[in-house]
Protein backbone atom coordinates (compact mmCIF):
# COMPACT_ATOMS: atom_id res chain seq x y z
CA UNK A 1 0.00 0.00 0.00
CA UNK A 2 1.14 3.31 -0.87
CA UNK A 3 1.14 6.22 1.70
CA UNK A 4 0.91 9.11 -1.15
CA UNK A 5 0.15 11.82 1.16
CA UNK A 6 2.71 11.11 3.48
CA UNK A 7 5.18 11.29 0.70
CA UNK A 8 4.33 14.56 -0.26
CA UNK A 9 5.05 15.53 3.09
CA UNK A 10 8.45 14.56 2.48
CA UNK A 11 11.23 17.02 1.84
CA UNK A 12 11.68 16.85 -1.75
CA UNK A 13 15.31 15.50 -2.88
CA UNK A 14 15.77 18.04 -6.03
CA UNK A 15 15.42 22.07 -5.37
CA UNK A 16 13.32 22.33 -8.29
CA UNK A 17 15.87 24.62 -10.29
CA UNK A 18 16.35 22.94 -13.96
CA UNK A 19 17.39 26.16 -15.61
CA UNK A 20 20.60 25.28 -13.29
CA UNK A 21 23.08 22.50 -13.97
CA UNK A 22 26.55 21.74 -12.10
CA UNK A 23 29.35 20.76 -13.69
CA UNK A 24 31.72 18.55 -12.22
CA UNK A 25 35.17 18.84 -13.98
CA UNK A 26 37.64 16.19 -14.27
CA UNK A 27 37.63 15.10 -10.91
CA UNK A 28 39.62 11.83 -11.17
CA UNK A 29 42.09 10.26 -9.67
CA UNK A 30 45.29 11.21 -11.84
CA UNK A 31 44.80 15.46 -11.12
CA UNK A 32 44.46 14.24 -7.08
CA UNK A 33 47.90 14.20 -4.93
CA UNK A 34 49.34 11.04 -5.51
CA UNK A 35 48.53 10.81 -9.42
CA UNK A 36 50.02 11.02 -12.75
CA UNK A 37 49.28 15.32 -12.68
CA UNK A 38 48.36 16.28 -9.60
CA UNK A 39 47.24 19.49 -8.34
CA UNK A 40 47.97 20.92 -5.46
CA UNK A 41 45.00 21.00 -2.52
CA UNK A 42 42.72 19.02 -5.15
CA UNK A 43 41.72 16.24 -2.18
CA UNK A 44 40.71 19.22 0.23
CA UNK A 45 38.16 19.99 -2.56
CA UNK A 46 36.39 16.45 -2.31
CA UNK A 47 34.27 16.35 0.00
CA UNK A 48 32.54 20.01 -0.29
CA UNK A 49 31.99 18.80 -3.52
CA UNK A 50 30.27 15.52 -2.70
CA UNK A 51 28.10 17.92 0.38
CA UNK A 52 27.19 20.33 -2.50
CA UNK A 53 26.34 17.23 -5.07
CA UNK A 54 24.15 15.60 -2.26
CA UNK A 55 22.23 19.08 -0.79
CA UNK A 56 19.92 18.74 -3.28
CA UNK A 57 20.69 22.07 -4.59
CA UNK A 58 21.34 21.24 -8.04
CA UNK A 59 18.61 19.05 -10.00
CA UNK A 60 20.77 18.88 -13.34
CA UNK A 61 24.71 17.92 -12.92
CA UNK A 62 26.89 16.92 -15.25
CA UNK A 63 30.09 14.97 -15.00
CA UNK A 64 33.03 15.49 -17.11
CA UNK A 65 36.18 13.29 -17.69
CA UNK A 66 39.40 13.41 -19.31
CA UNK A 67 39.69 10.61 -21.47
CA UNK A 68 43.13 10.16 -23.39
CA UNK A 69 44.10 7.52 -25.77
CA UNK A 70 47.93 6.07 -25.01
CA UNK A 71 49.16 8.47 -28.20
CA UNK A 72 47.81 11.27 -26.98
CA UNK A 73 49.45 14.51 -28.78
CA UNK A 74 49.53 16.24 -24.99
CA UNK A 75 51.57 13.51 -23.77
CA UNK A 76 55.43 14.41 -23.28
CA UNK A 77 56.23 10.96 -23.75
CA UNK A 78 55.05 10.62 -27.18
CA UNK A 79 57.37 13.51 -28.31
CA UNK A 80 60.76 12.27 -28.04
CA UNK A 81 63.53 14.88 -26.55
CA UNK A 82 60.49 16.47 -24.80
CA UNK A 83 59.66 16.54 -20.97
CA UNK A 84 56.13 17.31 -19.28
CA UNK A 85 55.70 21.44 -18.88
CA UNK A 86 57.52 21.63 -22.35
CA UNK A 87 55.25 24.41 -24.59
CA UNK A 88 55.13 23.31 -28.65
CA UNK A 89 53.04 24.94 -31.32
CA UNK A 90 50.30 22.49 -32.21
CA UNK A 91 47.56 23.10 -35.25
CA UNK A 92 49.10 27.03 -34.86
CA UNK A 93 48.47 27.38 -31.01
CA UNK A 94 50.36 27.14 -27.94
CA UNK A 95 50.21 23.30 -26.16
CA UNK A 96 51.66 22.21 -23.10
CA UNK A 97 53.11 18.81 -22.79
CA UNK A 98 52.14 17.20 -19.79
CA UNK A 99 52.65 13.92 -18.18
CA UNK A 100 50.59 10.59 -19.27
CA UNK A 101 47.37 11.03 -17.52
CA UNK A 102 43.61 10.10 -17.53
CA UNK A 103 44.30 7.05 -19.87
CA UNK A 104 41.41 5.61 -21.26
CA UNK A 105 40.45 2.90 -18.77
CA UNK A 106 43.05 3.16 -16.40
CA UNK A 107 42.28 3.61 -13.16
CA UNK A 108 44.09 7.20 -12.85
CA UNK A 109 41.00 8.28 -15.01
CA UNK A 110 38.10 7.14 -13.52
CA UNK A 111 35.80 9.29 -11.99
CA UNK A 112 37.06 9.30 -8.27
CA UNK A 113 35.29 7.58 -5.98
CA UNK A 114 34.67 9.65 -3.06
CA UNK A 115 32.02 11.78 -5.19
CA UNK A 116 28.22 10.56 -6.03
CA UNK A 117 28.19 9.88 -9.42
CA UNK A 118 25.09 8.63 -9.39
CA UNK A 119 23.37 12.07 -9.23
CA UNK A 120 25.02 12.80 -12.66
CA UNK A 121 22.24 12.97 -15.56
CA UNK A 122 25.47 12.60 -17.94
CA UNK A 123 29.14 12.45 -18.02
CA UNK A 124 30.91 14.32 -21.12
CA UNK A 125 34.14 12.27 -22.39
CA UNK A 126 37.13 14.69 -23.85
CA UNK A 127 40.28 15.11 -25.42
CA UNK A 128 39.54 11.64 -26.82
CA UNK A 129 41.31 12.33 -30.13
CA UNK A 130 44.58 11.41 -30.61
CA UNK A 131 45.31 14.94 -32.31
CA UNK A 132 44.10 17.40 -29.99
CA UNK A 133 43.97 18.27 -26.75
CA UNK A 134 40.92 19.77 -25.08
CA UNK A 135 40.71 21.22 -21.92
CA UNK A 136 37.09 22.80 -22.27
CA UNK A 137 34.20 20.70 -21.54
CA UNK A 138 31.76 22.30 -24.79
CA UNK A 139 34.72 21.99 -27.18
CA UNK A 140 38.19 20.74 -28.06
CA UNK A 141 41.23 22.86 -28.59
CA UNK A 142 41.85 23.45 -32.22
CA UNK A 143 42.78 20.71 -34.72
CA UNK A 144 44.62 20.29 -37.79
CA UNK A 145 41.85 22.02 -39.84
CA UNK A 146 41.61 25.18 -37.58
CA UNK A 147 38.56 23.84 -36.30
CA UNK A 148 36.96 23.41 -32.29
CA UNK A 149 34.97 20.25 -32.87
CA UNK A 150 32.21 20.71 -29.72
CA UNK A 151 31.86 17.55 -27.31
CA UNK A 152 27.35 17.64 -27.92
CA UNK A 153 27.40 19.37 -23.51
CA UNK A 154 26.30 22.89 -25.03
CA UNK A 155 23.32 21.17 -26.77
CA UNK A 156 22.68 18.55 -23.92
CA UNK A 157 21.97 21.75 -21.68
CA UNK A 158 19.63 23.72 -23.82
CA UNK A 159 17.96 20.84 -25.00
CA UNK A 160 17.05 20.51 -21.02
CA UNK A 161 16.36 24.67 -20.58
CA UNK A 162 19.30 25.31 -18.64
CA UNK A 163 20.68 28.80 -18.60
CA UNK A 164 22.97 29.05 -15.84
CA UNK A 165 26.14 26.84 -15.24
CA UNK A 166 27.98 26.45 -12.66
CA UNK A 167 31.45 25.13 -12.55
CA UNK A 168 33.70 23.36 -9.82
CA UNK A 169 36.29 20.77 -10.39
CA UNK A 170 40.32 20.71 -12.20
CA UNK A 171 41.85 22.61 -13.12
CA UNK A 172 40.85 25.97 -12.26
CA UNK A 173 43.45 27.48 -14.86
CA UNK A 174 42.89 24.69 -17.55
CA UNK A 175 39.90 22.77 -17.72
CA UNK A 176 37.29 25.11 -15.55
CA UNK A 177 38.57 28.30 -16.64
CA UNK A 178 38.31 27.00 -20.77
CA UNK A 179 34.81 25.75 -20.00
CA UNK A 180 33.51 29.08 -17.98
CA UNK A 181 34.94 31.03 -21.13
CA UNK A 182 32.72 28.80 -23.88
CA UNK A 183 29.87 28.58 -21.51
CA UNK A 184 29.78 32.32 -21.56
CA UNK A 185 30.22 32.16 -25.52
CA UNK A 186 27.67 29.63 -25.95
CA UNK A 187 25.19 32.38 -24.10
CA UNK A 188 24.89 30.78 -20.78
CA UNK A 189 24.63 32.68 -17.01
CA UNK A 190 28.07 31.27 -16.08
CA UNK A 191 29.58 30.83 -12.16
CA UNK A 192 32.57 29.45 -11.01
CA UNK A 193 32.18 27.77 -7.44
CA UNK A 194 35.96 29.33 -6.78
CA UNK A 195 36.45 27.42 -3.34
CA UNK A 196 35.79 24.22 -5.11
CA UNK A 197 38.31 24.56 -7.71
CA UNK A 198 42.16 24.17 -7.48
CA UNK A 199 44.97 25.36 -10.22
CA UNK A 200 48.04 23.63 -11.85
CA UNK A 201 50.05 26.99 -11.48
CA UNK A 202 48.38 29.00 -8.32
CA UNK A 203 50.79 32.36 -9.03
CA UNK A 204 48.34 33.44 -11.80
CA UNK A 205 45.09 33.01 -9.89
CA UNK A 206 44.58 36.46 -9.05
CA UNK A 207 44.94 37.02 -13.10
CA UNK A 208 42.65 34.52 -14.33
CA UNK A 209 39.80 36.00 -11.66
CA UNK A 210 40.14 39.07 -13.26
CA UNK A 211 40.12 37.89 -16.52
CA UNK A 212 37.22 35.76 -15.83
CA UNK A 213 35.25 38.50 -14.40
CA UNK A 214 36.05 40.80 -17.56
CA UNK A 215 34.22 38.17 -19.57
CA UNK A 216 31.07 37.97 -17.22
CA UNK A 217 31.97 35.05 -15.10
CA UNK A 218 30.28 35.30 -11.82
CA UNK A 219 32.62 34.17 -8.96
CA UNK A 220 30.90 32.74 -5.85
CA UNK A 221 31.77 30.33 -2.80
CA UNK A 222 30.34 27.50 -2.03
CA UNK A 223 28.73 29.35 0.95
CA UNK A 224 26.94 31.63 -1.90
CA UNK A 225 25.83 28.97 -4.04
CA UNK A 226 24.09 27.15 -1.37
CA UNK A 227 22.64 30.06 -0.02
C1 LIG B 1 43.62 19.31 -17.53
C2 LIG B 1 45.78 19.53 -18.23
C3 LIG B 1 45.66 18.44 -19.06
C4 LIG B 1 42.51 19.80 -16.66
C5 LIG B 1 43.46 18.22 -18.35
O1 LIG B 1 41.64 19.01 -16.30
O2 LIG B 1 42.53 21.00 -16.29
N1 LIG B 1 44.77 19.96 -17.49
N2 LIG B 1 44.48 17.78 -19.10
ZN1 LIG C 1 44.31 16.00 -20.19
Amino acid sequence: MLYFGENMKRKPTIAGRPHEALLVVDIQPDFLPGGALPVAGADAILSPIRRLMESGRFERMVAVQDWHPPDHVSFASNHPGRKPLDSIVLHGHEQTLWPDHCVQGTSGAELHSALPWNRAGAIIRKAMDPATDSYSAFRNNWDRGGKRPPTGLSGYLKNLGVKHVFICGLARDYCVNWSAEDAIEEGFRVTIVWDLTRSINPKEDRKLRSELSARGVRIASTAEVHG
